[in-house]
């Protein structure tokens, strides 16, 4: 522990993912005082019926967690603290709690939820001292939370898309309005859609909603004993609010809760939106003093999404891309200019005003490659990995053969996908490595499962090039060769930073460094796991310690983070000539996404 984190106030970040509920405390100096966390299927699989941390009932596509489950692990995650031998130490020395949550879920309270959360506040005198899951056993409205992954929403998303449209317009009018104002076209995921089918399928659990938190605002709630608003960042994965006026989009309102006059009685259930991602929001509960021993001072500033925690690990520069590899993959920059498209999100930046956060975000990220992986004969050595890996280094780029010069494609979706709108499904094509010309489905030798590790990895980062192309340009890297045309890079990442479990992976690395590029190189943040949970703390830290409302996060955090020990790079990025090979096929890899999104449309409709 360094020296400077001996004493002095800390911060935890707190990340409520999918699959665990993380904690990690950090002092003034950055450096990591403790962790915990809580691992939802080992922890309480058996008693909620998870799988990997959800409830899924495939009939409807709905996808869910327990609220009861989230109380539980915030109660759990605080007691594993507590049990570490410098916990109860630790717990009084923080300062302020900040987090990050799976973004686009939903909690939603009933009439007294305000009392309910009240009574966290109240000093107890009972020696049998009672859970969270008790003292609000009776303050929701209903049990489940919606997941991102849910897809249960197709019907109220084409309402959205919709919407916005002008009458005379061509059809794809309507998705690129709604993302002009809101960040984003409709999502089943995004929690306008989602509250749009609760009011339908469950009308009198909805009308008995007094308020509905995201899954961010509702731990920041907890953790307060009041109801906490929604944060600026977070807000903007609903298809609800309107980026350029920063408020709520009325139209939408009036969508979703069915009428123009049930739109003021959703606004209100919705609640204000904070607008400062800094600063505090009150003082922890007297529950957690008492309970856990956390200091009464403690403050609880505004939690966000996991995604835009994640871009809060580092200070990050234009240019710089983050690759977050969990549960889900995402693919985030950080940028000045508002360029929505159907295709893509723009949320707001969590710390920044006037900056945007770019994200794309795959459903088919690591559960993805695991299922390739497992087509492939099982490893001998204990690394789970090693087979598939051996497999993507071994294959040439895009599987190309010097017999027929054909580049090989694939879409391998397990689960219905977000980029692009695509049931489930296995697609693979060839096409001329040399310039994606004669683009046709595979004759069924073309692939193996040798291949298909490669591909896979292929697949998803060439998605990610090919939407990201927007958000970056050429240039010329470093003063001194500024006057070099020579030197001129393509357009591309400056550096590319992975996060999450799949980080650790050698044979992914090298090929988003070989498709994306990354002109200073590909880097792993050497806490890739807890990426969101450290960008919690950074958050809380500089919430608390910001000199005034104008030091920005990437100001404060920036003067006291240093490269060594927090990442490294785990390959060179930019290969002219492999850049260049993927570049040769981005348009026929397009073409594949349309034909194949044209026919599942078509399929769609003749149902
Ligand atoms: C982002 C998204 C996922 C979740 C994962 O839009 O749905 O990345 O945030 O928790």
């Amino acid at each position: 522990m360094a020296a400077a984190a001996s004493q002095g106030p800390l911060y935890l970040g707190f990340d409520l993912s999918t699959q665990q509920l993380k904690a990690i405390i950090v002092a003034s100096d950055l450096s990591i005082v403790a962790q915990a966390k809580v691992d939802f299927d080992a922890d309480f699989g058996s008693k909620y019926g998870l799988t990997k941390g959800v409830i899924a009932n495939d009939d409807e596509g709905e996808v869910y967690a327990p609220v009861a489950l989230f109380l539980e692990a915030i109660d759990l995650v605080f007691a594993r603290l507590k049990a570490l031998d410098n916990g109860p130490e630790v717990l009084a020395r923080i300062r302020a709690i900040s987090g990050s949550c799976q973004q686009h879920g939903s909690v939603y309270w009933g009439g007294s939820a305000a009392e309910h959360l009240a009574n966290l506040q109240k000093t107890t005198t009972s020696s049998q001292a009672p859970t969270l899951k008790d003292v609000l056993a009776d303050a929701f409205s209903r049990p489940w939370a919606p997941n991102w992954q849910d897809h249960s929403t197709q019907a109220e998303c084409d309402k959205f898309d919709a919407h916005l449209a002008s009458t005379t317009a061509s059809s794809d009018d309507g998705p690129r309005k709604l993302a002009e104002t809101t960040g984003s076209a409709a999502h089943h995921r995004f929690t306008g859609p989602q509250i749009m089918r609760i009011r339908r399928k469950w009308p009198e659990d909805y009308a008995q909603t007094k308020h509905i938190s995201l899954v961010s605002s509702f731990v920041a709630s907890v953790l307060l004993g009041s109801l906490a608003p929604m944060d600026i960042s977070d807000v903007c994965g609903m298809d609800l609010w309107d980026i350029s006026k920063q408020q709520w989009c009325e139209p939408l309102l009036e969508l979703t809760a069915g009428s123009a006059e049930a739109a003021s009685d959703l606004r209100a259930k919705l609640g204000n939106v904070r607008i400062d991602g800094g600063g505090s929001m009150g003082s922890i509960a007297s529950y957690f003093v008492e309970t856990y021993g956390v200091s009464p001072e403690c403050q609880i500033a505004p939690f966000t999404g996991d995604n835009p925690a994640t871009i809060l690990a580092l200070p990050l520069r234009p240019l710089d891309a983050i690759v977050s590899l969990g549960t889900s993959t995402t693919f985030l920059m950080v940028t000045p200019h508002y360029k929505p498209d159907p295709s893509y999100h723009f949320l707001n930046h969590p710390t920044t005003p006037g900056q945007y956060m770019f994200m794309l975000c795959y459903k088919n990220g690591g559960l993805a490659r695991e299922k390739v992986r497992d087509t492939l004969p099982p490893t001998t050595n204990g690394d789970p990995w090693a087979n598939f890996n051996k497999a993507v280094l071994d294959t040439p780029v895009l599987g190309v053969s010097d017999a027929d010069r054909k580049a090989k494609l694939g879409l391998y979706f397990y689960i219905n996908e977000i980029v692009p709108n695509i049931p489930a499904g296995t697609w693979r094509y060839t096409c001329n490595a040399a310039d994606g010309s004669d683009l046709a489905p595979a004759a069924s030798e073309a692939h193996s499962p040798l291949t298909d590790a490669r591909e896979i990895v292929e697949s998803q980062a060439l998605s990610m090039r090919l939407r990201s192309q927007p958000l970056v340009h050429d240039y010329v890297p470093g003063e001194e060769t500024s006057s070099n045309p020579k030197l001129r890079l393509p357009a591309q990442p400056r550096r590319v930073y992975l996060v999450g479990g799949g980080s650790l992976n050698p044979a992914i690395a090298q090929v988003l460094g070989e498709v994306l590029g990354g002109s200073e190189g590909v880097y792993r943040l050497d806490v890739g796991g807890n990426a969101c949970a450290l960008g919690g703390a950074y958050k809380a830290l500089w919430a608390m310690e910001r000199r005034d409302e104008h030091e920005t996060f990437d100001e404060l955090i920036g003067k006291r983070w240093t490269p060594e020990g927090a990442i490294e790079k785990v390959d060179v990025g930019y290969r002219p000539e492999q850049f260049a090979q993927y570049g040769q096929v981005l348009g026929a890899f397009d073409q594949m996404e349309q034909t194949i999104l044209a026919e599942e449309q078509a399929k769609r409709h003749a149902k």
